[in-house]
């Protein structure tokens, strides 16, 4: 019977792909937007640069791994080497020397999970937050960048996939929900899983890059040019993606057993990771692996309450994709 119901399924869900592509289509950022970013960029630049010649600032997040949508904050790293300065030091320093500047709503969170100094640019209209020395993640937005230019269907399915998330309210890491960064991997592990793949597992190839960070070697084939289309045999439409998606986190994940891991291109028992009981405030109740920090467990902010929330959300979105005449309208309705 379910098969029945998946092709059935299939069969006319194709033609909701023309309303899901104008709703990804309206949430792309102009390229007047990503002037603007770069030339805030530049303006960081060149006040960092006075006080500390042999710095370098860096993109990260949604502005650089092409997963962000219009409107959106960009975040910025900076990396430095003051071996005499703690992070917090550097943090206040960094809010003076962009105090001084034309730059509104200058603040040091000196104190925050990760410290940061957060500001406004009134010419470009444009927030930033700018962290410390998170090379990590300047590593992984390019690997996230890297699957985008593999095949379309990605950035597709995960602007609509984040547009969900945030019309839902199960956006926020602060309430035990997911973050935009978790759900990219969700879409890049769906992708990584049909059959035939759509997208290929990076960290499993033969490496072309290869970086050390904080200790963790990050290593990957980043020539995706070279992979001519990969997913070219599997013709599934975004809106049939879209509903597969939901369906896989509704009623086919195994919650109690499995992580996804993007690193191997596939899903590894909780058992081996040891992410079975709870440990402090990491209770591992949904189990999304980073791709370098692998110790870390993506799905960690959830709680007993909200992984009731989020597999609520997962159903409620398959039941609408399945059963209901208009679901991008139903989808998307505020929570
Ligand atoms: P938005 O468009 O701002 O919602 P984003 O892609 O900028 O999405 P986040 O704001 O969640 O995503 O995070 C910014 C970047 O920080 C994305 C990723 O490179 C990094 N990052 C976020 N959360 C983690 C994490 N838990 N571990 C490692 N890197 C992370
Ligand atoms: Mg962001």
């Amino acid at each position: 019977r379910t098969l029945k119901r998946q092709m059935m399924c299939r069969r006319d869900i194709d033609s909701l792909s023309v309303p899901f592509l104008s709703i990804y289509e309206s949430l792309i950022p102009p390229e007047e937007e990503k002037l603007k970013q770069k030339q805030l960029l530049g303006l960081l630049e060149k006040l960092v640069c006075k006080e500390w010649p042999m710095a370098r600032l860096y993109l990260y997040g949604s502005c650089a791994n092409s997963f962000g949508v219009s409107k959106s904050d960009i975040d910025v790293c900076l990396a430095i080497q003051e071996a005499d300065m703690d992070k917090s030091k550097i943090i206040m320093k960094l809010a003076d020397i962009l105090q001084s500047d034309n730059l509104q709503n200058v603040q040091a969170l000196t104190r925050a999970r990760v410290p940061i100094v957060k500001l406004m640019d009134p010419v470009t209209g444009i927030s930033c937050d700018i962290c410390i020395n998170n090379l990590l993640a300047v590593v992984n937005t390019k690997l996230l960048r890297d699957y985008a230019n593999i095949d379309a269907r990605l950035r597709q399915l995960a602007f609509i996939i984040k547009h969900w998330a945030k019309s839902r309210g199960v956006n926020e890491t602060y309430h035990g929900t997911l973050s935009s960064y978790a759900y990219v991997l969700m879409c890049i592990h769906f992708l990584q899983q049909r059959r035939p793949a759509i997208l290929p597992c990076l960290q499993g190839m033969e490496p072309t890059y290869s970086v050390t960070v904080d200790n963790v070697d990050c290593a990957f084939f980043d020539k995706v040019e070279k992979l001519g289309h990969f997913g070219r045999h599997n013709k599934e439409t975004i809106a049939h993606l879209v509903w597969g998606f939901f369906y896989y986190w509704a009623y086919c994940h195994d919650y109690a057993n499995s992580v996804i891991s993007v690193r191997t291109g596939s899903t590894i028992s909780k058992r081996d990771k040891d992410w079975t009981r709870r440990v402090g405030n990491d209770r591992h109740l949904i189990c999304i692996e980073d791709p370098f920090e692998i110790s870390h467990d993506l799905g960690r902010v959830v709680d007993k309450h909200s992984i009731k929330v989020l597999r609520e959300e997962f159903e409620r979105a398959a039941d609408i994709m399945q059963y209901d005449p208009n679901p991008c309208v139903k989808l998307f309705e505020p929570y």
